[in-house]
């Protein structure tokens, strides 16, 4: 048999003193008393012209479930008070209705100096004091499952000045008798506590784990009321808080360093190389967890391999954007220059850096752009201004004679020179180009 805290009987001598309070204080206290207040059937108060109490407590009790089948024990204490000495009442029956109980047994209470039982409690009108009654019902009843029994404890009595104006009256009090099913509560969590280690969890999982944990724990020790939905609820907390444990994430710190190494633009690249690095940063993953690193370190080690691997393919010379130069995409020659310049300046490169050898008479054509890789010439553009061949930038009597002199063998023009001296494109240079250039820069 078993007795939760809130009906477990009190001492008798601490219920004879506490009686006053509930009567006054208690969950159910009933007055009766002319048109004072509202009563069950609404006709009651008719004949009363005496004051009675009844006391119906507690009315509400709750079990806990905690093996296959158990037996459970509350008592309800019913209490009967009268204020006045000129009053005649009688308790007929007391019964509670809707639950299977196995047993019942009154017991009287309080200061009545007679046992009464409430089936025949007569309160005696002769004793010209006012005086309370109570006994204590006790039923025990058989459980399985989680159940709520909402039961009426019916009080049948007749009352009134005296026996001539006695009427029959019904009290019915609402009682509730919860039964929680508590078995789930200790599996779930001898299986919470299985997890013993929590270095690799995140804090905030922990937490949440801890938590439910805790709250499962409080409710196993019995010390509070606690509804079924109350319990369910702090089961599958507890259960989904060690689900949703979660690892912490491996440290991919080095990693996004490598990855702000790789190029935007890895067109100038040879496409082996350029695979290379596309193929390791596709690779990467980003749900490793932290007993994970090695991995997370084998992405970061690839992805930086591949991008020192990187194989440049493009050279390509970049001009200034302001139209000082001009290159002809169809020669390769660079074919216009800032006027009179001493040093070419504000050229740069896809890779490397840009140096300019100037011609033998300084900056014109024939003037070589290189672009320098790693210490390497990788790739040289020449300057090759239309009618300048001795290469000083000017157009002028000098290079006439050049052209005249390349014209009939007498010297061998450079390629750059040999651009710069065929006026008329046509792929030679002969009389017709320096009969051209004397007519377009007259000396
Ligand atoms: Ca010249
Ligand atoms: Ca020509």
């Amino acid at each position: 048999m078993k007795f939760t805290a809130q009906n477990r009987r009190l001492p008798r001598r601490v219920c004879a003193l506490a009686m006053t309070f509930v009567l006054l204080l208690g969950a159910v206290t009933f007055a009766f008393a002319g048109g004072v207040m509202g009563t069950p059937d609404g006709e009651w108060n008719n004949n009363l012209i005496h004051r009675v109490n009844l006391g119906v407590s507690p009315t509400n009790f709750t079990f806990y479930l905690t093996e296959e089948r158990e037996q459970f024990s509350f008592e309800i204490l019913f209490s009967a008070q009268k204020s006045e000495a000129d009053f005649y009442g009688k308790i007929l029956t007391a019964t509670l209705s809707g639950l299977d109980y196995d047993y019942l047994s009154w017991t009287p209470s309080g200061i009545a100096s007679t046992p009464y039982s409430p089936k025949n409690a007569v309160l005696p009108v002769e004793d010209g004091v006012a005086r309370t009654w109570s006994w204590y019902a006790s039923y025990t009843f058989t459980a399985d499952k989680a159940e709520i029994y909402n039961l009426s404890f019916d009080i049948r009595f007749v009352s009134g000045k005296n026996l001539e104006n006695a009427e029959e009256h019904l009290l019915s009090v609402p009682i509730t008798v919860s039964v929680v099913d508590k078995r789930g509560l200790r599996p779930a969590i001898t299986e919470a506590e299985k997890i013993t280690s929590f270095e690799y969890y995140t804090d905030a999982s922990v937490a949440r784990y801890n938590a439910a944990l805790a709250s499962a724990r409080a409710l196993l020790e019995d010390t509070a009321v606690v509804s079924q939905v109350q319990l369910d609820a702090a089961i599958s907390e507890l259960n989904a808080s060690v689900s949703s444990l979660t690892y912490k994430s491996a440290d991919y710190t080095a990693l996004d360093a490598a990855l702000k190494r790789v190029p935007s633009d890895l067109s100038d690249y040879s496409p082996a190389s350029a695979k290379r690095v596309t193929d390791a940063v596709n690779a990467v993953d980003r749900t490793k967890r932290i007993f994970e690193q090695d991995s997370v370190n084998a992405m970061t080690q690839e992805i930086n391999a591949a991008v020192d691997a990187l194989v440049v393919q493009n050279f390509r010379l970049i001009l200034p954007e302001d139209g000082s130069y001009t290159l002809n995409e169809k020669s390769g020659y660079i074919t216009d220059i800032p006027d009179d310049a001493a040093e070419l300046t504000g050229l740069t490169a896809n890779f490397g850096d840009v140096s300019v050898t100037p011609s033998a008479n300084g900056i014109g054509t024939g003037t070589a752009i290189n672009i320098v890789y790693k210490g390497a010439v990788v790739k040289t553009v020449y300057v090759s201004i239309p009618g300048d061949i001795d290469g000083d930038g000017d157009a002028d009597n000098a290079d006439f004679l050049m052209i005249m002199n390349a014209s009939v063998g007498i010297i061998e023009l450079s390629s750059a020179q040999a651009a710069a001296a065929d006026l008329n494109g046509d792929g030679a240079v002969d009389a017709i180009d320096a009969a051209t250039h004397q007519l377009t820069y007259p000396s």
